[in-house]
């Protein structure tokens, strides 16, 4: 539950209401509380970060030739939300607004300039989720990204293993390619020589360690991000002439506003490519196919750590007390939307894998429709672990925990920068761009998002009802003139 005052006032000197700014009582209102299921013990709690994870994973079928059986025997014995979205589509907002329970228009934490530094930027008394267990007498150790990495946040952690040393790319490898999308096997074959599972085993050496107390363990995957590295056994483990290639119609985006055809093409964060990223990897279809592979290959490799990892809680006999939380940052377009990258508020770039297993609590296989956010794990944790309560955005998912099929409406809010925001709410998906212009989407006819129905009369009231969860105010940018989303102020509507 939101409160206006405490932790907030900061923000208010800054010129934003927050009153304002979290209108949409639904968006941020707990749900019932039902009884902890902690009450008597003290459950420990793993959590998995993946970045740049889509929904192309088993489980969710995102892409129906995905190898990730380690994430799918979690999902199989846990509970799998189908419908989970980033609160933006790049690592540092969408990680500091998890993190710290503040979404970017109230923090300002827009990107990755030094002057989103989330540390900076929240009021000293905000607290992220490590902090908030070390504070309540667990033990908490981390290792590889868990925040943005240039802004990593010690604080909270009893000891971090920011960095291990990672093996390059084998660039003799016919499928090494450098730019403009980064791809190509490492040059071993041995997993441990690579840094997520050198992250991986620093995590499971400190459970071994200390699984007698009540820990919060943080194992921060890099991989599947850019550039898409692994050993080439993983590559092997896919057919490169069978890859299935996303669906792209020629004319997609014919119905989209000028502002989200630039985001789909030269887009924010990364300097123009020569005719576009697109029309480069789709000019040869081999390239687009190794390209395709080689992020499946890199998630495959994501998914044996998850499983070195799971074995080892397993083992470690805590596996019956212990929360686990996986989750990716946000999603990842491989030419879906003639785009490549994050960086768009699509569900391609804004759905990602959201996986939940709480001992006592979720029933094995179960998998929930309803729409939820990221930034429902903050006090979700809460709750399950019997923490104070704290002033957060989000909704405890507790409920969604203990009856996946329970119909829960609540809209999840994702924003790209100053001004451009998305709301998922039932099946719809209602974007507003700082211009003033829009799209509409039904996902119940529509999962691919092709038909832009955001000018049709019908839905007119729909998107009335819609815009009411966009705030009417935000932080301005720290960045200023200097910040990334700045050329999209080209895009100004005109007095
Ligand atoms: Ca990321
Ligand atoms: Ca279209």
């Amino acid at each position: 539950m939101l409160h206006c005052g405490s932790i907030w006032k900061t923000r208010i000197v800054r010129g934003v209401f927050l009153g304002v700014l979290f209108q949409g009582a639904a968006l941020y209102a707990m749900a019932d509380q039902p009884e902890s299921p902690a009450k008597q013990k003290k459950l420990n709690v793993l959590f998995i970060a993946i970045d740049d994870l889509n929904d192309w994973v088993g489980c969710l079928g995102g892409h129906p030739q995905a190898i990730t059986p380690n994430i799918d025997a979690l999902a199989a014995d846990g509970l799998v939300f189908e419908k989970a979205y980033c609160a933006a589509p790049l690592c540092g907002p969408s990680r500091t607004s998890l993190l710290y329970g503040v979404p970017a228009h109230v923090s300002g934490s827009y990107g990755h300039d030094s002057k989103h530094n989330p540390v900076q930027l929240m009021p000293a008394d905000v607290q992220s989720i490590p902090m908030m267990f070390q504070k309540n007498g667990y033990h908490t150790m981390g290792a590889g990204k868990l925040f943005h990495m240039k802004f990593h946040d010690e604080r909270g952690f009893d000891s971090y293993l920011t960095k291990a040393s990672g093996l390059r790319p084998d660039k003799s490898s016919p499928d090494y390619n450098a730019k403009p999308i980064s791809f190509g096997p490492v040059a071993t074959d041995d997993d441990y020589e690579i840094q997520d599972t050198k992250f991986t085993v620093a995590v499971i050496e400190d459970l071994e360690k200390h699984k007698d107390e009540p820990f919060f363990l943080s194992l921060g995957l890099k991989k599947p991000h850019m550039p898409w590295n692994a050993p080439q056994k993983y590559f092997d483990m896919y057919d490169l002439e069978k890859i299935e290639l996303p669906e792209v119609p020629a004319d997609d985006l014919d119905d989209l506003p000028a502002i989200a055809r630039y985001i789909a093409g030269p887009g924010v964060h990364h300097p123009f490519v020569e005719g576009g990223t697109h029309e480069y990897m789709s000019a040869d279809p081999m390239l687009w196919k190794r390209a395709v592979r080689a992020y499946l290959a890199t998630s495959t490799f994501a998914d044996a750590n998850v499983g070195r990892m799971i074995d080892a809680l397993k083992k470690s006999g805590q596996y019956d007390n212990t929360v686990i939380v996986l989750w990716g940052d946000h999603g990842w377009h491989l030419g879906e939307k003639n785009h490549w990258r994050k960086h768009a508020l699509w569900e391609r770039s804004t759905k990602t894998t959201f996986i939940m297993r709480v001992p006592g609590l979720t029933t094995p296989g179960a998998r929930c429709s309803s729409v939820v956010s990221l930034s429902d794990i903050y006090p979700t944790l809460v709750e399950l672990c019997n923490l104070p309560k704290r002033d957060v955005a989000g909704n405890s998912l507790v409920p969604l925990l203990k009856d996946a099929e329970k119909k829960v409406l609540n809209p999840a809010l994702m924003q790209l920068g100053p001004g451009n925001y998305s709301v998922r709410y039932d099946q719809w998906r209602y974007t507003r761009y700082r211009d003033g212009s829009e799209e509409l989407y039904n996902q119940s006819v529509d999962p691919d998002e092709f038909n832009n129905v955001a000018g049709n009369p019908e839905f007119a009231e729909t998107k009335e009802v819609l815009k009411k969860y966009i705030p009417t105010e935000e932080a301005p940018d720290p960045a200023g003139e200097k910040s990334a989303f700045e050329v999209l102020k080209r895009f100004e509507a005109k007095p």
